[in-house]
């Protein structure tokens, strides 16, 4: 059983829970021990079997934690999930999921009508009974029922996170067989896109039944869909599709350059090609019956006079223009990263210490790294009030003087309030070194109002940057009704930075809002926004999507060494 298999079984175990309506705090233990083993370095069934050892040395793993795990573990059934399944259908946890709709309202549904399918749900909505009940109105029913559709995305995408899992499994997988010469991932995955459809592979090889065999022997395949001489799709367990196909090495850079896409991308190429009388397609680029260029994607774009687009960039955005112009820009790497401004530690919802997540930030290279735990309105978590926070500075003070090689920055997740204004009062702000201000109530507010809040935040003098921006949460919650034009306007004003939260389910600001910032002279911050250590490795799919908004090591503010963003927020903090 895979760690996320046995993570998986937890998030249901508090699924459950929450639509029985249990105790909240029970309900966050078992969400955060789905997230604990989620993210465990290593396998907890090796622990498990392992006699010399215990998972309960494991941070965050308790007794009972451990004793439920190798249940789940030895037996493949965890009795508490069964118990709970008797009483409640499986196919509420469907709906469970429908953005929209909390556990209270579905578990309203349910008893009321009987709506215990995502296919009852729509019917229920369609025929109107859903706003006869307490609680609900015409309003709500139009809410689950744009809701049902991200829903039924969310079965037919995955996260780029979790497609890129198996895209190095199955790279490494065909890689593995002799008969295989190159092999690449194409697609929306190269592209660095959000969330992936299906998977799209390129193969050179010398026998191509050979490769295929390689692909049908990786363990994650539940069906072989369709399989010929040179193509092959195969789904996995988890419903995602894969394609595989082989092509003649002279043609590969072609082939790549065409599965990669995107499809928009190729249509301006095909288009580019006809105008100086050539064809290009998936076997390369013909003057007339004569292949000119096919066996690197560099020869392919070089001979439409065309530079080797990034991936990233491919989404016939800008790229061409910037070609046109010899203006392409240099995109941030992975490296041009110096800190990180938005993480927790154990004084709220995080997990280690804030040592811990000091010399977390120190092995991955990093200079600087703010401590951004969350204000007392987020309860829920143990927020910080004024006087806590005062606390956690003076540990913070404290560590940096003893700790070498790493700063620690004063910080606060400040929580813009529902009715407007900060959860923390101006002169405790003005003590930090930097401060992030978050919407984390009042999402359904209309578009005036949740704008108006967010923009009032950017004018408040001790805010740095607006942490996640519209709030979206890929394939479950659609973003906050918020106008970002008008916000990123208010972060230019005031000289403010905008977050690009670099979580694969959030990664917000998005690529598109990313370049209209850009546009508007607003410099983005990307932030892991980690509750542990291992949340900090996070910041790649952050630089992925910058990447797709065509964002530089300039336009990125947190690649500069903390002495250089100071100076950029200028002499608002009282030091
Ligand atoms: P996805 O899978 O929905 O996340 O998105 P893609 O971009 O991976 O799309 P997919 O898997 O349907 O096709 C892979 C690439 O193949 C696509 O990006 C461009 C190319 N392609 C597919 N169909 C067409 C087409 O009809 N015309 C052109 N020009 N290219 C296509
Ligand atoms: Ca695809
Ligand atoms: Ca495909
Ligand atoms: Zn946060």
């Amino acid at each position: 059983m895979t760690n996320p298999d046995i993570a998986a079984v937890f998030e249901q175990v508090a699924d459950l829970l929450e639509f029985q309506n249990a105790n909240a705090f029970r309900v966050r233990a078992y969400r955060n021990a789905a997230r604990t083993i989620h993210d465990l370095g290593e396998s907890a069934e090796e622990i498990v079997r392992d006699p010399d050892r215990s998972l309960t040395e494991i941070e965050g793993i308790g007794k009972d934690l451990a004793e439920k795990i190798a249940t789940l573990v030895q037996t493949g059934s965890l009795p508490m999930l069964d118990e709970l399944l008797a009483e409640i259908p499986e196919s509420v946890l469907a709906i469970l999921r429908v953005p929209g709709l909390g556990p209270k309202k579905a578990a309203a549904l349910f008893r009321e009508l009987k709506v215990a399918t995502l296919d009852e749900l729509r019917t229920a909505c369609e025929a109107h009974r859903v706003r006869e009940l307490a609680g609900f109105g015409a309003k709500s029913e139009a809410a689950i029922l744009q809701g049902l559709e991200i829903a039924s995305e969310a079965g037919k995408r995955i996260l780029w996170a979790e497609a890129d899992v198996h895209v190095q499994a199955i790279l490494a997988q065909l890689r593995s067989c002799k008969a295989v010469k190159i092999v690449e991932a194409a697609g929306s995955y190269r592209r660095g896109k959000e969330t992936v459809g299906d998977l799209d592979f390129l193969a050179v090889a010398e026998d191509a039944a050979a490769a295929m065999d390689a692909l049908a022997g990786y363990e994650g395949i539940s069906q072989v869909i369709a399989r010929g001489d040179t193509k092959m799709s195969v789904r996995l367990s988890h419903g995602l599709q894969v394609d595989l196909r082989v092509v003649p090495e002279e043609s590969f850079g072609a082939a790549w350059q065409y599965f990669t896409g995107s499809k928009e991308h190729n249509i301006v190429l095909r288009g580019r090609a006809k105008e100086r009388g050539l064809k290009i397609n998936e076997y390369g680029v013909f003057h007339g019956e004569k292949s000119i260029a096919g066996r690197t994607e560099e020869d392919v774009y070089a001979t439409l006079g065309l530079p080797c687009f990034p991936p990233e960039l491919r989404e016939a955005r800008r790229e061409f223009q910037w070609a046109d112009a010899g203006q392409l820009p240099m995109l941030i790497e992975p490296g041009d990263i110096r800190g990180d401004l938005h993480t927790h530690s154990i004084w709220t919802d995080g997990l280690a210490t804030i040592e811990e997540m000091a010399s977390a930030a120190k092995e991955r290279g990093l200079e600087y790294i703010a401590i951004t735990d969350h204000s007392k309105r987020v309860a829920m978590v143990g927020g910080l009030d004024e006087k806590r926070l005062r606390a956690q500075w003076q540990e913070i003070d404290s560590l940096n003087e003893r700790l070498r090689g790493i700063t620690i920055l004063k910080s606060v997740e400040v929580d813009i309030l529902e009715r407007g204004g900060l959860d923390i009062s101006d002169e405790v702000l003005a003590e930090a070194d930097w401060i992030v201000a978050s919407l984390h109530y009042g999402h359904n507010q209309p578009r005036e109002q949740i704008t108006r809040r967010a923009i009032d935040a950017l004018e408040n003098p001790y805010v740095c940057a607006l942490g996640h921006p519209t709030g979206r949460m890929l394939l479950a919650r659609r973003p906050y009704e918020i106008d970002l034009d008008a916000v990123i306007k208010a972060a230019g004003e005031n000289g403010k930075f905008l977050e690009l939260n670099a979580h694969p389910k959030r990664l917000d600001l998005d690529d598109v809002a990313c370049a209209a910032a850009k546009d508007r002279g607003v410099r983005i911050v990307i932030s892991t926004d980690a509750h542990r250590p291992a949340g900090l490795d996070v910041m790649r799919y952050g630089i992925l999507q910058a990447r797709r908004g065509g964002l530089t090591k300039e336009d990125v503010i947190n690649t500069r060494p903390w002495g250089q963003v100071k100076k950029l927020l200028g002499r608002r903090f009282s030091k």
